[in-house]
């Protein structure tokens, strides 16, 4: 082994501080010496690190950063450095599984194919293709959702299409598009190297975003570190790096940004040149704001006054400012609105597009912005507008498809809904590419249930037997990462190519092969009976989207699998007046929010209801930014007697997500083995509670047990991280969305995972018995998963 250290205990490694650059620190963990090095980007969070895979007799054997690379200068975290062992995990789905009378058997692709082509054929002769539904990721390249994209809106003509982006980045994509007029992070990574002041609202960067978060430690170390304001109800690692760390009430995110706001006008520190020549709706902000004195955000949010006027002041007075939102934001109550406030705190400085100042409504998952630029989160792709007819002939013409297949009735239809149309039966088939809802999705025993139902069809495309592909009728084999070739785009538009390094196991197939594979046997056609996918290759498929993509705001037009692969990490818009991309968008002050080009019309921000086209076109933002205000609406559901405290949920730093991956890696699994409820200090006093005793937590929806952590967050609230898969007895569930609830943001429709009240109890000898015993089978989602598999494929 030769790793270049031990990145479970230093997760950010050694500082290199930052003078005029970033330095260069190639990190690197190897099991043996690879024969050669292939170029990819990590795959395991947004931040898109550039990484070459190791490769030796068909196996990979290790990782190192990309020192070129813009991203990370050749730096990864214990996620990037470790996470490639499960490719090699020895429970990897080999070979496509069909469920008859409750257990899977062995097929064959031919068998397996033509039980769901027959299927969806038969469903959409008897119920139209509003019977079937796709249900994809934040973690498939770029060529599988566009084709995904093509084959839905074009082939079949589904409104019912979404990504695990609507859990994750739906706020971010709502906000920017509120906001500017299209979705695109502003912002470039190199303004962290040079901003002034850094605000970060509900992102715990150093457990989430690792590299990014040493970008920001090497500033600290350097001769002109920025100044940091957290926002988090919990004392995070990020948090305690703060010179400001405001604790807000959960659900206040919005009164609290009124209140910087507010105070920003107070003080006149405000660009109005800026304001006059490239926003609207300053008036209305104006007004919306000024009851939110310090006092009253004191009152609300339980933010100090003076802490407020602190934070507020930092932002008054810096040159330039970086702030980034993420799910402290995106996934608690009243998210879109209070995503838009950080847009608005930068418009009113006038701090956009300008070197060291930019927003990010971050993104989290490594492909996440593709699954949105593609349309694969339901919305059609480059950003067109559904609503704007011209678009959609623009969109068929691109296709050489007729305008009426293309859905546009209407808005598509979130995740939750297709739940909804699930468990009521109008959507019959459900296919799940990438994503592992049995885990992930909020209110999980009534998710089960829909799964589980009879007269629902459920196709599962993953490379493990997860929770959700145990409740299949039909699983497919895919290959992972590393094993396909394909592009993706990171949160800073930094789109990256990542080559095939090694042969998927088994008969295992890439996503784009299968979907490819469908739509041949669907025998989808474009107007002239040609066939609707003209690509089998995923050059092929980046060349139509590029035409797909050209003159839009995310113009791939200029970018080719050779000129990503002699690089390491180009930005869009990369086209002929960019052919190196564009760093930052906005610099002339220019947004995308003519009636003619945005991506859509406005909604209001705190019922959700769409403006009408009509009322748009009457005030033409013609290219301004568009300063939308949100009241503060105090939030629905929650605490009372039965449910005193408020739960919120996120992550760790050893593991992604459900752990399909990082839960088959030892060093990560051993570092993070179980879930725990954190506590305060007061609670665990309150509850007779000890640091590690077993405890419970109750939800309108369900209850989840655990050992206690105290400490670090504030009274009243409990933090579960959600990575944690259930264990099917009644006693000892592990998963936090078996306490979260069923209910959405009304503009992005993105779950309200970061709220709900909940009920603690500490367990009594006896149940705290029967909990040691499920505690020592825990670990369970993983275990019980390796088990399927290996009796079904008799490994
Ligand atoms: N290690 C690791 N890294 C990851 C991932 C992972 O699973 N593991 N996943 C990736 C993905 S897909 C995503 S989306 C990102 C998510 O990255 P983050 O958003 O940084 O992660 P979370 O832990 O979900 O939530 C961030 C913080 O929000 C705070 N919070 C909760 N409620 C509120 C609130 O009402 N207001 C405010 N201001 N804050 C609140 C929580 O205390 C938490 O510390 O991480 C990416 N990176
Ligand atoms: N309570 C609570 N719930 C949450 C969150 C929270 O903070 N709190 N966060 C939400 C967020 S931000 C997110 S992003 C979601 C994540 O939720 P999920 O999407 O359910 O999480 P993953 O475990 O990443 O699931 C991805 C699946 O895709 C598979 N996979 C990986 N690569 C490929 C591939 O190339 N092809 C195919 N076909 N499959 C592949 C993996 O094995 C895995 O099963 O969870 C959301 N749920
Ligand atoms: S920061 Fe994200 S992209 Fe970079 S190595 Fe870690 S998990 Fe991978
Ligand atoms: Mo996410």
């Amino acid at each position: 082994m030769n790793a270049s250290r031990n990145s479970i205990r230093e997760i950010w490694g050694e500082r290199t501080p930052y003078y005029d650059q970033w330095p260069e620190r190639v990190d690197q963990y190897i099991t043996e010496e690879p024969d050669k090095w292939v170029q990819s980007a990590c795959v395991l969070c947004s931040n898109g690190c550039g990484i070459d895979i190791g490769v030796k007799d068909n196996r990979i054997v290790g990782v190192r950063g990309r020192a070129v690379d813009r991203i990370n200068h050749g730096r990864l975290g214990p996620k990037g450095l470790h996470g490639w062992k499960a490719n090699h995990s020895n429970d990897r789905l080999t070979v496509p599984l069909i469920k008859e009378n409750g257990s899977f058997r062995k097929a064959t692709w031919q068998e397996a194919m033509d039980l769901i082509v027959t299927r969806s054929k038969e469903l959409i002769a008897r119920h139209t293709s509003g019977s079937l539904a796709f249900y994809n990721s934040g973690q498939l390249f770029l060529e599988e959702y566009y084709t995904l994209s093509v084959i839905t809106k074009a082939g079949l003509g589904t409104n019912h299409v979404d990504g695990n982006t609507r859990l994750c980045t739906s706020t971010s994509a709502w906000a920017l598009k509120l906001s500017f007029g299209a979705d695109g992070q502003p912002a470039s990574y190199r303004d962290i190297d040079l901003t002034d002041a850094l605000l970060l609202v509900g992102h715990n960067m150093a457990f989430t975003q690792t590299v990014l978060w040493s970008r920001v430690l090497d500033r600290m170390k350097g001769p002109r570190p920025p100044k940091l304001i957290v926002v988090d109800p919990r004392r995070t690692a990020t948090a305690e790096m703060a010179d400001v760390h405001l604790m807000p009430r959960v659900g206040t995110n919005v009164p609290l940004l009124n209140g910087l706001l507010h105070q920003l006008i107070e003080w006149d520190a405000v660009d109005h040149d800026y304001l006059e020549k490239h926003t609207v709706g300053f008036d209305a902000l104006k007004s919306t704001v000024s009851q939110w004195t310090p006092e009253l955000v004191e009152k609300v949010t339980g933010v100090p006054a003076s802490l407020l006027l602190k934070a507020a002041s930092i932002i008054a007075s810096t040159p330039s400012l970086v702030s980034t939102a993420l799910q402290g934001v995106f996934q608690a109550w009243q998210a879109t609105g209070a995503a838009v406030q950080i847009n608005n705190l930068h418009l009113i400085r006038g701090l956009l597009g300008k070197e060291g100042s930019g927003v990010f409504q971050m993104n989290g998952q490594p492909t996440a912005q593709n699954t949105r630029e593609c349309g694969a989160n339901g919305e059609l792709p480059a950003f067109f507008n559904w609503h704007n007819e011209k678009h959609v002939r623009q969109l068929a013409d691109i296709w050489n498809v007729d305008p009426s297949i293309i859905p546009h009735w209407g808005p598509p239809t979130p995740i939750m809904e297709i739940m909804r149309y699930a468990e009521l039966g109008s959507v019959k088939m459900l296919w799940i590419a990438g994503t592992n809802p049995a885990v992930s999705l909020p209110g999980l025993s009534r998710i089960r249930h829909i799964l589980k139902k009879n007269d629902l069809f459920v196709v599962v495309q993953d490379a493990f037997m997860t929770e959700t592909a145990q409740l299949a009728d039909v699983v497919l084999p895919t290959a992972l990462w590393g094993e396909k070739t394909g592009c993706f785009t990171n949160a800073d538009r930094t789109v990256h190519i990542s080559h095939k390094a090694i042969d998927p196991p088994g008969e295992a197939k890439s996503d784009l092969d299968i979907f490819i594979d469908y739509a041949r046997r669907m025998d989808l056609r474009d107007k002239d009976g040609q066939p609707l996918v003209k690509w089998s290759s995923p050059e092929e498929a980046f060349e139509g989207w590029k035409r797909c993509s050209k003159g839009r705001p995310c113009d791939y037009s200029g970018l080719s699998y050779e000129k990503l692969s002699q690089g390491s990490g180009i930005q869009w818009p990369c086209n002929e007046q960019y052919p190196d991309g564009k760093e930052r968008l906005y610099t002339d002050g220019y947004f995308n929010t003519d009636y003619e080009l945005c991506e859509g019309y406005t909604h209001d921000l705190t019922t959700g209801g769409a403006v009408p086209p009509e009322k748009y076109k009457e005030n033409n933002p013609a290219g301004r930014a568009i300063i939308l205000p949100c009241e503060y609406d105090p939030p629905l559901g929650f605490t009372d007697e039965s449910y005193p405290l408020l739960l919120t949920t996120g992550r760790v730093v050893y593991h992604f997500h459900t752990r399909t991956k990082t839960g088959r890696v030892k060093e990560l699994n051993d570092a993070a083995p179980d879930v725990f409820i954190q506590i305060s200090q007061e609670d665990a006093n309150e509850h007779n509670i000890q640091e590690g005793d077993l405890v419970r937590l109750e939800s309108r929806f369900g209850s989840v047990q655990g050992p206690a952590r105290i400490g670090g967050i504030a009274p009243g609230l409990v933090f579960v991280p959600f990575h944690y898969g259930y264990w099917d007895g009644e006693d000892a569930k592990t998963a936090a969305n078996e306490l979260t609830k069923p209910s959405w943001d009304p503009v992005s429709k993105q779950p309200h995972f970061k709220y709900n009240a909940v009920n603690l109890v500490r367990l009594d000898t006896k149940l705290s018995e029967l909990a040691s015993k499920t505690k020592d089978t825990l670990r369970s989602a993983v275990k019980s998963a390796v088990q399927t598999t290996k009796e079904t494929l008799k490994l």
